[in-house]
């Protein structure tokens, strides 16, 4: 076992780090107090190659490897959960549907676009009754002479506001149940597709969130992404790379609340002593070390499965359990040692407590996590009780 990273991703990481500090860090607090989804860093985003990092060059990608990937999303997850979730969703959630399930034709009409960020793309799976229980999908899509037409509504869509191109998820035939789905590259400029943004979020607010409108939305043959049926292996491998993106942000956000809690821990005095030196706030900070390591090993087996072509869905959940519910543990302690200071937004550690809430809803809950666990461990289905 060899838990050095090589030259090369070493190189990632601190380009990385020093890229987050100087372009994400210093506008992060001023984006999330003003709601503002900044696409000017979403450009330096595509310019550093965050954007797609995964897709191949030949299609305008940076190439990495997966575990160079987590790297990276760590510190972008570190600097702002919003604007990671800007590199997640487009090169997670919809390059990597396109690399994997994509005709020719459409990895050289959305790919090199998406990784310059000329587009943007986002993932039209949930929807307003459709959450955990993916496959049932009330959108539907109908054969026409040479096309679809797809009707339906989607919700909680990241960069829906702002995506090009939507991957949508849509039901064939409803007998079928998930063997009838099908997946989509819908051009967001399409006749019948709206948008609408999604107000009152808890934290997140730098990022777009959507609601989307498909009403009898035509589009061509080409527009299909794999074959008819393959819509929800399409959606779960989709997950299988998106929840290791959100699982490596975490590991930002656990390792950004540690060194904050540290930088704070040493400087802040009472008793006439910092309190980094009382046994108390030294066991905070050993909680959150032990929990970013062990979320960042998490997260590295699975990058380690993945970029050698092995099954990786179990380790990915364990991942993505593991670092979500770390980052949550790790924010709530850093606010602790921060005290008031915590409670304001002067330091990043409110931010994180407010952004990586969400992380154990999304990209499947952490239930969710658990029963994909539970099922591979027991070899019995405890998904839906019979
Ligand atoms: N990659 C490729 N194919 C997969 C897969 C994966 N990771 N996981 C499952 N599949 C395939 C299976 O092989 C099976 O194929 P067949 O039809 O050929 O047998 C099919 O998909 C159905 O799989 P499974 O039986 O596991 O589906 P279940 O209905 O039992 O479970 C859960 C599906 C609940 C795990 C799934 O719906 C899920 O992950 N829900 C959460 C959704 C989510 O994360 N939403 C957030 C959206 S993004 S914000």
């Amino acid at each position: 076992m060899d838990f050095d990273l090589s030259d090369e991703q070493q190189l990632i990481r601190e380009s990385a780090r020093e890229f987050t500090d100087k372009e994400v860090v210093p506008r992060a607090r001023e984006n999330d107090r003003n709601h503002h989804f900044d696409t000017e860093l979403v450009g330096k985003l595509a310019h550093q190659g965050y954007l797609g990092a995964i897709v191949p060059k030949e299609y305008g990608g940076a190439g990495l490897d997966y575990v160079s990937y987590a790297l990276l999303v760590e510190e972008i997850g570190r600097g702002c959960s919003a604007m990671r979730t800007v590199v997640s969703v487009q090169t997670s959630l919809v390059c990597s549907s396109i690399v994997r399930w994509g005709s020719e034709e459409q990895k050289q009409r959305w790919l090199p676009d998406l990784c310059t960020g000329e587009a943007l793309g986002c993932f039209g799976l949930t929807e307003p009754d459709t959450g955990s229980d993916a496959a049932n999908q009330k959108t539907r899509a109908r054969k026409t002479d040479g096309g679809w037409t797809i009707s339906g509504a989607k919700m909680w869509i990241s960069m829906g506001n702002h995506a090009k191109v939507a991957l949508i998820f849509a039901q064939t035939d409803p007998e079928l149940k998930h063997r009838g789905l099908a997946a989509f590259l819908v051009p967001t400029d399409t006749k019948g597709f709206s948008t609408q943004e999604i107000h009152g979020k808890m934290g997140l607010h730098g990022s777009d969130t959507a609601s989307l409108a498909l009403d009898d939305v035509e589009v061509s043959d080409d527009a299909l992404m794999g074959e008819v049926g393959e819509g929800f292996k399409i959606a779960m491998s989709a997950l299988d790379s998106g929840r290791y993106s959100v699982a490596a942000g975490c590991v930002g956000i656990c390792q950004g609340s540690l060194e904050a809690s540290v930088a704070y821990a040493k400087e802040r005095e009472q008793f006439d002593r910092p309190i980094g030196s009382f046994q108390l706030v030294q066991a905070m900070i050993a909680d959150m070390r032990v929990q970013t390591d062990a979320a960042r090993l998490l997260v590295w087996r699975a990058g380690y499965l993945k970029d050698q072509g092995r099954p990786s869905t179990t380790e990915t959940s364990i991942a993505k359990l593991y670092a979500t519910e770390a980052g949550q543990n790790c924010s709530h302690l850093a606010i602790q040692v921060h005290g008031g200071s915590g409670y304001v937004d002067d330091h990043p550690v409110e931010r994180y407590y407010r952004d990586v809430r969400v992380t154990t809803l999304y990209e499947g809950t952490s239930q969710i996590q658990k029963l994909i666990i539970g099922r591979a461990e027991t070899g019995l289905n405890a998904l839906v009780p019979s």
